[in-house]
């Protein structure tokens, strides 16, 4: 794809694009019509004031990932217009086909599924086998998928799909964010097409990978950084809040006791990661399920309270590197200026950049998961 179009090129693309969306979205509606066999599904959407939402998904499964995944294809109210992969909780080899497990897992091998960045952008790969299973799907050995990726690279593909329907398509990245950084490079004016980036990462409480920085934004900071400049609306949903979504043993045994293909799958990826955690003597006795998060709160927003921040992204710290720092009001402000060294120690004007989930209803979470893997497709 050329990432070099003049104006007048840019525009007929975007009209050709328009009438293509306008198109999709006819068709959208129409097969969106054809496939609610849940007849309340529809009502449930209207009344809550959830539309249709086209999505994109990029992500790196990873258990939670995996979770979030199946949620989102069990959930009509997303038109998931493709799931990208990147290296993140496990290598790309691994976050690839778990992505494609998951779709044949689901039915929705209709969905587009594209691989992507291979590592960080300028950083060497940092993975997180302990906490996902060396295959990242907790252990459990799913079928080898039958179905096969796009062509497209991921970061072309989020380029050619956000140009085809502009200020539709939401952005879902539940991994580090090398695939939405290395879009936004090649194509600036993505910013101004996507409507919002609901995001996994973060935290204004403390990291997980190290006490500053949760993992996605440890992995890949610079990107973290791009997106969070690109002045796209984010709202990020991150520690603060995913750390309070435990699966507890209770939980567990709700979703096993769901006797679909889907929730099953779920229940052993989860029983297996728990087992494992127990025999290595991990304190806690249940798991933390991030990603799910972010597609609860796409379907259901009063799971979520949110708050106004201008969050920045450290990129220099020995120590700190991938942490998000939120102001919360008055200037945002740097370190002080070296002495002896002319460098900038100037206030900005207070802009939220992003809103920060900060409380969550984590009953009506759960109610919402177990409810939504457990029904039939
Ligand atoms: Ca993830």
């Amino acid at each position: 794809m050329s990432d070099k179009l003049d104006r007048r090129q840019f525009v007929s693309v975007c009209s050709t694009a328009m009438m293509a969306g306008l198109l999709g979205n006819l068709a959208a509606k129409k097969a969106w019509g054809q496939s609610q066999t849940h007849a309340g599904a529809t009502k449930t959407a209207a009344a809550g004031g959830v539309a249709l939402r086209r999505v994109i998904i990029d992500t790196d499964p990873g258990t939670d990932d995996a979770f979030a995944l199946m949620l989102a294809m069990r959930s009509p109210e997303l038109k998931i217009e493709a799931i990208t992969a990147v290296a993140g909780n496990v290598p790309l080899e691994l976050t690839l086909p778990n992505a494609l497990r998951m779709v044949e897992i689901c039915g929705r091998t209709d969905i587009p599924v594209a691989g992507g960045a291979t590592g960080p952008l300028i950083r060497k790969l940092v993975t997180a086998a302990y906490a996902h299973g060396e295959n990242g799907l907790g252990g459990v050995e799913f079928p080898a998928p039958k179905t096969k990726p796009v062509a497209e690279y991921a970061a072309d593909l989020i380029v050619r799909l956000v140009r085809q329907y502009p200020g539709e398509i939401t952005l879902v990245p539940l991994g580090p964010l090398t695939n939405i950084a290395l879009a936004l490079r090649s194509a600036p004016e993505l910013a101004q097409m996507v409507p919002q980036i609901v995001l996994m990462g973060g935290s204004l409480s403390g990291g997980n990978t190290t006490p500053s920085a949760e993992f996605n934004f440890y992995v890949d900071p610079e990107a973290a950084a791009m997106v969070f400049d690109s002045g796209i609306p984010i709202t990020m949903v991150g520690l603060d809040v995913t750390h309070k979504i435990e699966l507890t043993e209770e939980r567990l045994r709700r979703l096993e006791a769901n006797t679909n293909s889907v929730s099953k799958a779920a229940a052993r990826i989860a029983r297996s990661l728990m087992e494992t955690f127990k025999k290595s003597g991990y304190p806690e006795e249940w798991l933390y399920l991030n990603d799910p998060l972010v597609v609860g709160a796409l379907l259901d927003p009063a799971i979520l309270t949110l708050e106004d921040y201008r969050v920045e992204i450290e990129t220099r710290g020995t120590f700190t590197a991938g942490e998000s720092v939120g102001f919360k009001k008055h200037s945002d402000r740097v370190s002080a200026p070296l002495q002896g060294i002319d460098t900038a120690s100037a206030t900005k004007d207070f802009h939220p950049n992003c809103k920060v989930a900060t409380e969550v209803d984590v009953p009506r979470f759960f109610d919402l998961l177990i409810s939504r893997l457990g029904r039939e497709a």
